[in-house]
């Protein structure tokens, strides 16, 4: 069912698998992934136990809470709720980290995510945590672009990373709202649609997701033409791409990504999302959500803010 309750905790327990999948080897390459796991399939302890979500979700947490309080996107009450909720040992992103620091001592969000690097951030942080807003604004897609670049905005200010968040948002709302199944090279047609003119790098990467899906490439292509790393740029299409690539299973699609290294716990959580968003959470396998932290704001605390904010949108 498209929009199922099903499928937005979907979204949402997506992105906190694919972060806690990741989290052990974040920053590894793929063959230090091979040389050590063979294969990343289980979740592992790392910086932090089998098993915790990192920044990724955390944020994604706070977008929720945050969207459910106001009834919608309002920049002030995402910011504090972004401090209230920032934990370090969680692991931040250098400018996102600058910028919450910044925000705690008074700086209003929009001067203090311009402060961070020549033009703000580019970095993959807007569109890591956007699973919220796609299935808040699914219903209302003209309203979907405003939104996540909003969400972004509050710590990354570069149009980059504002772009991303949307393509990301746009591609977790077009995974959740599908009837049937999807065609990969239709989907692609529709995010390239999405884009806005300023959106030519995404555009140029959609393009090398089409010619990849037409051949089998070795993993090091796939790399090198889509990108691995925590620039906005080089991950939000080579999570589409692995979901993509998998359509089939929401497993494959997330060890696909994972293993691909860099910014695995990142990459792992744009994929967990827009996979989960169409197989739904019965499509995550058991093993894994068996795993996930479940303390005072762990896994079943996402699964209520899911089905919150689906009660919301959807039986409005
Ligand atoms: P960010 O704003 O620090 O951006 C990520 C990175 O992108 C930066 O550190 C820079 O290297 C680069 N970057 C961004 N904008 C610019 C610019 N204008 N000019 C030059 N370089 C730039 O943080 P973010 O929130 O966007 O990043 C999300 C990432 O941080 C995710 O991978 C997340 O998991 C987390 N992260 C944590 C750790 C860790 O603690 N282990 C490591 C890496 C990333
Ligand atoms: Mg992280
Ligand atoms: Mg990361």
């Amino acid at each position: 069912q498209p929009g199922s309750r099903d499928r937005v905790i979907g979204a949402f327990l997506g992105t906190f698998v694919g972060d806690a999948l990741g989290m052990p080897v974040e920053g590894w390459t793929a063959e230090e992934i091979c040389a050590h796991y063979g294969e990343v399939r289980e979740m592992l302890p790392g910086r932090l136990r089998a098993g915790t979500y990192t920044d990724d979700t955390e944020m994604m947490i706070g977008l929720a809470e945050s969207l459910l309080r106001c009834q919608g996107i309002d920049g002030d009450d995402l910011a504090r709720t972004f401090c209230r909720n920032f934990n370090t040992r969680r692991g931040y992103g250098p400018g996102t980290a600058a910028v919450l620091d910044l925000i705690s001592q008074g700086k209003p969000w929009e001067e203090a995510s311009q402060m961070v690097f020549p033009g703000g951030s580019y970095g993959n942080g807007a569109a890591m945590r956007v699973a919220p807003v796609a299935c808040f604004y699914a219903r209302e897609p003209a309203q979907l672009r405003r939104a996540a670049i909003v969400s972004a905005r509050v710590t990354h200010a570069h149009p980059l990373a504002m772009e991303g968040a949307a393509l990301q948002a746009y591609a977790i709302s077009l995974s959740l709202s599908s009837t049937g199944p999807i065609d990969a090279f239709k989907f692609v047609e529709k995010l390239r649609d999405f884009l806005s003119p300023e959106g030519e790098e995404y555009r140029k990467k959609l393009g090398c997701v089409e010619e990849l899906l037409r051949s089998t490439p070795s993993r090091d292509e796939v790399i090198a033409r889509l990108g691995n790393d925590s620039r906005a740029t080089h991950s939000v299409c080579t999570a589409i791409y692995a979901f993509l690539r998998h359509l089939e299973s929401f497993e494959e699609a997330l060890v696909y990504a994972v293993n691909l290294g860099g910014d695995t716990d990142t990459i792992g959580a744009m994929t967990g999302a827009i996979s989960g968003a169409y197989h739904g959470k019965d499509g995550i396998p058991p093993r894994w959500l068996d795993k996930l932290e479940n303390g005072s704001k762990g896994r079943r605390y996402v699964e209520e803010l899911a089905a919150e904010l689906w009660k919301v949108v959807y039986l409005a």
